[in-house]
């Protein structure tokens, strides 16, 4: 049976794939399975219908054969672990992976997200310019200590997983603000990523929907 997953029918950032649903389209199109997207309004999102999937409303949502899941961490687990192409075959490096996947949900997402969601939400507030400086030095730690890690390798521990999907799908977030371009490992890391074949047929794929969205007029 063929998943479906859900993903927004109009997204705030117009098709540039820094939408959550991004990732697991990645994920899909790494292990070579197809996917249907089920697109909700904001309005959808909150009504019990997709409550019923989703507890907090959001985006993106897996249903298949009966098993409904939210959280793009644990989707794109759950595809990586049914199909070959994005876990180790080998017991620890399995592991690391997963690891790595959870340091980026975990730890570097959370100041990346404070960041962004400061440019949003604050950036008119007179103390905006205070805060900024203390949210930003967040961001760089994290950036920096894993710009470290990276060092010159191609991926984070081995060949490409889905602790790398992760990784560069939350850096991907931290591009329009600039403090990506401090770390070149980092940059040349995300771009690796982004020239992947999967992960152009998934960034294409979510664009197309913005693309047929403002043909008939949505703004
Ligand atoms: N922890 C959850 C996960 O990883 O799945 C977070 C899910 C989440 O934040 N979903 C967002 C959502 O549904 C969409 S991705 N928001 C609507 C709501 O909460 O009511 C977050 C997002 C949205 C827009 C941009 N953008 O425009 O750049 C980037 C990221």
């Amino acid at each position: 049976m063929t998943a479906t997953i859900t993903a927004f029918e109009l997204s705030p950032d117009r098709g540039q794939g820094l939408a959550r649903d991004m990732r697991v389209r990645w994920a899909f199109e790494e292990v070579g399975q197809p996917y249907d997207v089920r697109l909700v309004s904001f309005g959808e999102m909150k009504q019990p219908v997709h409550l019923a999937l989703h507890p907090f409303g959001q985006i993106p949502t897996y249903e298949e054969d009966g098993l409904v899941l939210f959280e793009s961490g644990a989707i794109v687990l759950h595809i990586a672990q049914r199909h070959a192409g994005l876990l180790p075959a080998q017991a620890n490096a399995r592991a690391r992976a997963i690891s790595w996947m959870f340091a980026a949900l975990n730890t570097v997402e959370p100041p990346i997200v404070e960041r962004s969601m400061a440019w949003v939400l604050e950036r008119d507030e007179a103390w905006y310019g205070q805060r900024l400086p203390a949210v930003e030095g967040r961001v760089r730690k994290r950036l920096g200590e894993l710009s470290s890690c990276l060092g010159d390798a191609d991926w984070l521990d081995g060949a490409f997983s889905a602790g790398d999907l992760m990784m560069v799908s939350v850096l991907l977030r931290s591009k329009g603000s600039g403090l990506l371009d401090e770390y070149p490992n980092l940059c040349a890391y995300v771009a690796r990523g982004e020239a992947r074949p999967a992960y152009k047929r998934a960034f294409a794929a979510q664009l197309a929907v913005f693309t047929a969205g403002a043909s008939v007029g949505r703004k």
